[in-house]
């Protein structure tokens, strides 16, 4: 009896947080911006975030596939190759002089070339991507784990947050950007991913790095990586709900 009630309570809230999910079921590439819509999704955006907590520890692993398993292709979405000139720059020189930069709540701010990025001990991974355009592309990927940069560059104790500026905009020359909390920085599956399916990031993946956070929802992914910010709070980034397309109504925590 009680194990039957513990199912039932189970199945309503995974109904319950599917719902949540259909709402947020439209493109990433066309998308109007929506007040009515927002207010909407970010009510839905707390509950949501409890009942993921209810059905699955955010510390648990996303499944992790084998080679056997890779797409033929691995899609590309949303912008392919950012026109800002000091990304072309880079781009040109191979990202021989390109560095990522640390800052924020931070002891010890520091940039990295790419080639001490891959110093650091390396992940690999074959994970599944979800898309909410309704795409899946199971890719492998490989990188340096997020959390080892930040041990390094040693966070404040007011450090919450961790913000992804991008080297990328869109037509109105928004710049896009996204952020997640500590819980997943330091998750052994967040990585920033430097390889795709044993060759280097192409530019179309987000080449140097790109952001894997293998629990949520693929625009968390961020491409094209140009500086990480870490911060007590996301309101003072773009309109202030922590990403592109949070900022156009979608949830900040895009679980899976
Ligand atoms: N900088 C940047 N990151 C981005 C995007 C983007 O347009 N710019 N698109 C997001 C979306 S919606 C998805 S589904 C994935 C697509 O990654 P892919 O091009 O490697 O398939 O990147 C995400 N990260
Ligand atoms: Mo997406």
């Amino acid at each position: 009896m009680e194990d039957q009630n513990n199912w039932k309570r189970r199945n309503f809230i995974k109904g319950a947080f599917l719902g949540v999910v259909a709402l947020s079921l439209t493109g990433c590439d066309y998308f109007s911006r929506n007040k009515t819509f927002t207010k909407i999704l970010s009510q839905a955006e707390t509950l949501n975030r409890k009942l993921q907590k209810a059905i699955r520890p955010r510390a648990a692993m996303a499944k992790e596939f084998s080679e056997t398993d890779l797409s033929p292709i691995f899609p590309v979405n949303g912008n392919s190759n950012p026109e800002n000139s000091t990304y072309q720059r880079h781009l040109g020189e191979g990202f021989e002089n390109w560095t990522l930069a640390i800052n924020g709540l931070v002891e010890n701010p520091l940039r990295f070339s790419l080639n001490e990025i891959k110093q650091f001990p390396s992940r690999v991974q074959i994970t599944r991507h979800d898309c909410v355009e309704g795409w899946s592309a199971i890719g492998k990927w490989k990188g340096v784990k997020l959390g080892d940069l930040l041990d390094r560059v040693r966070l404040k104790p007011t450090a919450r947050y961790v913000i992804f500026h991008c080297a990328d905009s869109d037509e109105d020359d928004v710049v896009y950007y996204e952020s997640i909390d500590l819980e997943d920085a330091f998750h052994p599956q967040t990585i920033l991913a430097y390889e795709l399916n044993d060759k280097p990031l192409p530019v179309a993946n987000g080449a140097p790095i790109r952001l894997r956070v293998e629990r949520q929802l693929g625009y968390k992914m961020a491409k094209f990586i140009m500086e990480i910010e870490v911060s007590d709070r996301l309101s003072h980034v773009g309109e202030g709900q922590g990403g592109y397309w949070e900022d156009q109504g979608y949830e900040w925590y895009a679980g899976i």
